[in-house]
């Protein structure tokens, strides 16, 4: 969204009267099910009626490629623990058991969509194209992002939980109104639509509310995807809801799909066919990712004080990873050296990252000065000759040696 063609005014009663009656029909529940799996926790393939086709559509390379995805994902997720463990990180959040919620939706997004993460969505920002060594200069304290949100369209990661669906839905009304303006101009605009990822903690967010009435009013083309991994630090997701998160969807007026998390091959395809649905202008989606976190919250936290180890090991018997290699192998679709390659793939990540990170220094304090506004302002170009003269007032080592 170019800032030159913000509207002049917010809001506009017109473009609600564009859609009158669409949001007031039936809410479609595609499948109808409780949850859509295709490929279950023993690596069998199963159909569906309306995402089954989307599963078809991959070819062997694809679906090669998504195992990969995971697998390398998880192993960067180690080498970051073990940064953090060794002091170079201050804090690390995280993924491993929601690499298919991720994976599986990441690569479902085309480069034109925007993606408004959490702080979780290492796997996402694989997909994007990021390099995976840039997550970690926010987690050693040397940034206060990381990375440019406008190279891959993969916003900077947000710790205040839920302000970024917020940020999702403005975006996506950003994106309606160019596309308006566009078109006004005679131009062919891109179909771009955008992810917002939430937990299921984060759900029960003023924000997420105001979020999902905005986009449901304005017919936004905005994918609401809930990684629903059970837990809120040490809450469960039975304390935040009664029903089934992707139920809420109903109350808003649009589609709540619950799928299973840790199949990759369902997630990829509700969520293409929500952002293929959001890109034709039909509006925003939930999807539900019923997934689990196997580790901690965070490195600061110890789920051995809250939820017992047997819930681990029956989310263990579901991993998104083991399932798709079982299917792989047997469809015959993968050899062990495919599988001897993807470590080695991984390996060199993990090496990569740990170099990358031992090298991130801190920046001047100068440079934060350079980021509080877009522009040059007065009060803090004071405030730096202030700090900069401060610093100067010290005796430098030189000087004190020269008496
Ligand atoms: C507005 C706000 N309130 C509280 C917190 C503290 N906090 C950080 S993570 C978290 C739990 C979030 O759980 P969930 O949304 O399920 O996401 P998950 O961490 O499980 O991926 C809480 C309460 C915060 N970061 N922001
Ligand atoms: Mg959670």
């Amino acid at each position: 969204m170019g800032v030159g063609q913000l509207p002049t005014t917010e809001f506009n009663d017109e473009e609600l009267d564009e859609y009158p009656e669409s949001h007031l029909g039936p809410v479609p529940r595609p499948g109808g099910e409780d949850m859509i799996q295709l490929l279950d926790a023993e690596g069998r393939r199963h159909d569906h009626p309306v995402f089954g086709a989307y599963a078809e559509a991959l070819d062997a390379e694809k679906l090669r490629g998504f195992y990969r995805d995971m697998a390398v994902v998880r192993r960067f997720d180690q080498e970051a623990t073990a940064l953090q463990r060794q002091g170079q990180l201050a804090l690390w959040v995280p993924l491993t058991g929601q690499e298919a919620a991720q994976i599986g939706s990441g690569h479902a997004t085309l480069p034109e969509d925007f993606i408004f993460p959490t702080y979780r969505e290492h796997g996402v920002a694989l997909t994007r194209g990021m390099d995976l060594a840039q997550l970690l200069s926010l987690f050693r304290g040397v940034s206060h992002g990381g990375w440019d949100p406008r190279e891959k369209n993969f916003n900077v990661y947000t710790l205040v939980l839920a302000a970024q669906v917020l940020h999702a839905v403005g975006y996506a009304m950003g994106i309606q109104r160019d596309r308006k303006a566009a078109l006004a101009r005679g131009e062919q605009p891109e179909d771009a639509a955008v992810v917002a990822y939430y937990g299921d903690g984060a759900s029960s967010e003023g924000d997420v509310h105001e979020s999902m009435v905005f986009a449901a009013s304005y017919q936004a083309p905005v994918v609401f995807f809930c990684q629903n991994n059970h837990w809120a630090i040490s809450v469960p997701t039975v304390t935040q809801t009664k029903v089934p998160l992707a139920h809420r969807a109903q109350g808003y007026g649009f589609p709540g799909i619950r799928v299973d998390g840790n199949d990759v091959l369902a997630v990829h395809a509700v969520t293409q066919w929500a952002l293929d649905r959001a890109r034709r202008g039909e509006g925003p989606v939930l999807i539900e990712a019923f997934t689990y976190r196997l580790g901690a919250h965070t490195t600061a936290d110890d789920p051995t004080k809250y939820r017992p180890g047997s819930e681990e090991e029956q989310w263990r018997a579901k991993d998104p990873l083991t399932r798709l290699e079982a299917y792989l192998k047997a469809e015959g679709l993968a050899d062990e050296a495919f599988f001897d390659d993807v470590a080695r793939q991984g390996q060199e990540l993990a090496d990569h990252v740990r170099e990358t990170v031992l090298a991130l220094q801190a920046p001047t304090l100068e440079e934060a000065f350079q980021h509080v506004y877009a522009q040059a302002h007065p009060l803090v170009q004071e405030e730096l000759r202030w700090y900069q003269e401060y610093e100067a007032g010290f005796v430098t080592e030189q000087q004190s040696a020269e008496g």
